[in-house]
């Protein structure tokens, strides 16, 4: 099973689409299995993103991020990375194919709603950015059997 890391950026939540877009993803058989709500301060932000410190939108990614509250979410399911991404669409709503996240519910480049990791390796640091070991919770076996019948 592969973990991934979620945010509902801070137009999600003021937009009170975080239900919608946590619903999207459990639906496809992602199982929330961390969350938390937080106000990023500048120092995460700019590590979280440090892969783009040297772009243009550098500094207004990292206001956006800080602006106000969001979602943090570690799912959990059969590429996860993957199946995320795919629900979440391309980066730029506009060019986001219909029916993913972005493309329905975004509205441009800066406010589109979700980050989600893009490959397991960035998963596994922005999950530890993120959250203790201790407060990722699995489901117990008596869960999936009472689940599963
Ligand atoms: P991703 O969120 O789809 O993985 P990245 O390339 O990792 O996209 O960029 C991180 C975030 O930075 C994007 O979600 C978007 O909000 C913002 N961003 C990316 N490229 C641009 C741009 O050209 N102008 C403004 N903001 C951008
Ligand atoms: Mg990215």
């Amino acid at each position: 099973m592969e973990k991934t890391l979620i945010l509902v950026k801070p137009d999600g939540v003021q937009r009170c689409l975080a239900g919608e877009i946590l619903a999207r993803l459990e639906k496809r058989g992602l199982k929330i299995v961390a969350l938390k709500m937080l106000r990023m301060d500048r120092a995460l932000a700019e590590r979280h993103y440090a892969v783009h410190r040297e772009k243009p939108f550098f500094n207004d990614l990292v206001n956006f991020i800080t602006s106000g509250p969001i979602i943090a979410a570690v799912l959990e399911g059969e590429k996860a990375v993957e199946s995320a991404r795919q629900s979440m669409g391309a980066t730029d709503p506009k060019k986001a194919a219909p029916g993913t996240i972005r493309a329905d519910l975004g509205i441009n480049m800066e406010h589109n709603l979700i980050h989600g990791s893009d490959s397991p390796e960035n998963a596994a640091t922005e999950i530890a950015t993120f959250f203790e070991p201790e407060e990722i919770l699995g489901y117990t076996r008596d869960i999936d059997r009472w689940l599963t019948g």
